[in-house]
């Protein structure tokens, strides 16, 4: 491609709204351009390396047996009122109606649309297992949009849906898929673990999300310093080690404490550690309201709790709430006096060891110490609702806890029958008898995938693209287009180079020198060879973008020179 006629509006300085090195150099490089707030654009060599990314997801799909398809983005309502998610989402689903006025969804996924088409299309185990996937642009209203196309309101989604006729063939079906995004990711040149995650609103049993490594990541990630365990903080389990403490327990004291409403304060003002109160949260699940108790100096994994009472939905009570349900003003609550009240009190295991900790007393200005479970209040049930902290024992080895942060580039699911029961997507069995198909469902974020590698691939001049994802492998430039010997030399270099099969863009515009070595590392093609001062004498420099390592080269040491090189990059 010759660069004087590529449409590339780079520039100059970085857009004030991109807060993040691949947002803003995805911005200055030309790559995208926003339409409107989480709306974006692709611009030739941005589409060049989403069309990269997109060949590799299907080649890894096909090979693993899964068969590509396009589904529509419009949905009719009826199909997300059959799943019960018409009602179950908010504004974050995006709505339209028709002429006809009549109402569907723009796709933000399509469990409904593919559940459908087995059921219409699959009836005997005969016909199963089948993987169906397709690459295509989603719609999720986000409410706050940011971070370019990591989070972006329109953005292409590869999603896959298997369907079995047992747990054990979806079993072989997660694995297929889990082993085909580990090819994936590693093709892209992209630093990822597949870490244990939460199924969330989705459902089913089992999953993992793919994590592109980076402390931009929205995502916390446990890690163990010396197994394989890995798992999103919201998922990551802690292991209890329970050791009652000796120490008798006391008489319960009301203790005067104006003004005092966090742990912080309270530690202070009483000159206990954290780890001696007992923070009390109230939180609805669903319809229920739940008293959560945790130890002072650990945090609530809101995660853990809404899984163990298995609610849809789950909300810190305001304080509105805190007075109606527990008479109480926010700040003071704690775990006294609570008989007769519409509450259930849960407590993270930590706290059935406590003796003597002091909690609120639910009235203004007042705590109490010398609390102790069991003797001055009971917990219905107690279970591991506390993040995971750095040091803590790994529940697979017992060897610390690390945490890391990542962006969630791909997402594997166990869906089970959730959506085949409710959609009456069954098969004959051997025996005729009819079963819903076990499901499983596979997402990988394209568009944030090439934000991703950027995150973890730039530096202060541009982005650095492995050869796998790079919109062209080499950039020749040309450094002084007037110059007869440099255009003749660069021009023959050109159509050798295309000759020879590699992806050229060929700087031939009539720029300052400056101006093209400075597009150069910021579009960040893996190569570049520069056809300047030497020209006469058939040497050209060649200069690897991610190392800065360059040489100079007789042109008929080019090819040996690139065949070399480029397969490292
Ligand atoms: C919605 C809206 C947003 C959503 C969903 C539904 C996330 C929704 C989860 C999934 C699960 C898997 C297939 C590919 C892999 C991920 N955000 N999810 O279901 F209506 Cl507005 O999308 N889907």
């Amino acid at each position: 491609m010759r660069q004087s006629s590529l449409f590339l509006p780079t520039l100059r300085e970085v857009p004030s709204e991109a807060e993040i090195a691949s947002h803003q150099l995805m911005l200055r490089a030309g790559f995208i351009r926003q339409l409107v707030s989480g709306v974006y654009s692709y611009l030739p060599l941005g589409y060049r390396v989403l069309r990269k990314v997109t060949q590799i997801v299907r080649e890894e799909m096909d090979r693993s047996g899964a068969q590509e398809i396009s589904m529509p983005a419009i949905q009719p309502a009826e199909l997300w009122q059959e799943t019960g998610r018409w009602e179950a989402y908010g504004p974050e689903l995006m709505r339209l109606k028709d002429r006809h006025d009549r109402s569907f969804v723009l796709g933000p996924t399509h469990e409904e649309v593919v559940t459908s088409i087995a059921r219409d299309g699959i009836n005997s185990y005969k016909k199963l297992p089948v993987n169906l996937y397709q690459i295509q642009t989603k719609y999720r209203d986000e409410v706050r949009p940011r971070f370019g196309v990591i989070r972006s309101r329109e953005f292409i989604m590869k999603d896959a849906y298997s369907f079995d006729t047992t747990r054990e063939g979806l079993d072989r079906s997660y694995q297929a898929m889990y082993d085909a995004y580990t090819r994936i990711f590693t093709r892209c040149g992209m630093d990822f673990r597949a870490v244990d995650a939460d199924a969330g609103a989705i459902g089913g049993k089992g999953t993992h999300e793919f994590m592109a490594l980076s402390d931009i990541g929205e995502d916390t990630i446990a890690y163990c310093s010396s197994c394989n365990y890995a798992a999103n903080l919201e998922k990551a389990e802690v292991v209890y080690q329970g050791q009652p403490s000796e120490e008798a327990a006391a008489e319960t004291e009301r203790i005067h404490t104006p003004g005092v409403k966090t742990i912080q304060q309270l530690a202070e003002f009483l000159a206990v550690p954290a780890e001696n109160t007992v923070k009390s949260l109230l939180f609805k699940l669903d319809q229920q309201y739940v008293l959560a108790l945790i130890r002072g100096d650990h945090e609530l994994n809101d995660v853990k709790l809404k899984n163990m009472f298995d609610a849809n939905v789950i909300s810190m009570a305001s304080e509105q709430e805190v007075k109606d349900i527990l008479g109480s003003p926010v700040g003071f609550v704690g775990p006294i006096g609570l008989e007769g009240k519409k509450v259930t009190v849960v407590a993270d295991h930590a706290v059935k060891d406590m003796v003597n900790a002091v909690t609120g007393a639910g009235e203004v200005d007042y705590h109490l110490k010398n609390v102790t479970p069991g003797k001055d209040f009971s917990v219905q049930q107690y279970g591991d609702l506390r993040n995971i902290k750095e040091g803590d024992p790994c529940p697979q080895c017992g060897e610390e806890i690390r945490f890391a942060r990542g962006i969630e580039v791909g997402h594997v699911f166990k869906l089970g029958t959730r959506y085949s029961e409710k959609m009456k997507a069954t098969f004959l069995d051997e025996q005729g008898k009819e079963k819903p198909m076990i499901m499983g469902c596979y997402g990988i974020g394209i568009s944030r995938t090439v934000a991703a590698v950027v995150e973890q691939n730039h530096d202060e001049n541009g982005i650095i693209w492995p050869r796998s994802i790079a919109p062209f492998e080499i950039h020749l430039i040309a450094v002084n287009v007037k110059n007869e010997d440099q255009l003749k030399l660069a021009e023959s270099l050109y159509e050798t180079l295309l000759a020879a099969g590699y992806e050229v863009l060929y700087d031939d515009r009539p720029e300052r020198a400056g101006v093209k070595f400075k597009d150069a590392d910021l579009v960040g093609l893996p190569l570049r060879i520069t056809v300047g001062a030497k020209a006469a004498e058939g040497v050209v420099e060649c200069k690897v973008r991610k190392t800065g390592e360059s040489e100079e080269l007789s042109t008929d040491q080019l090819l040996d020179y690139l065949k070399a090189t480029l397969s490292k990059l």
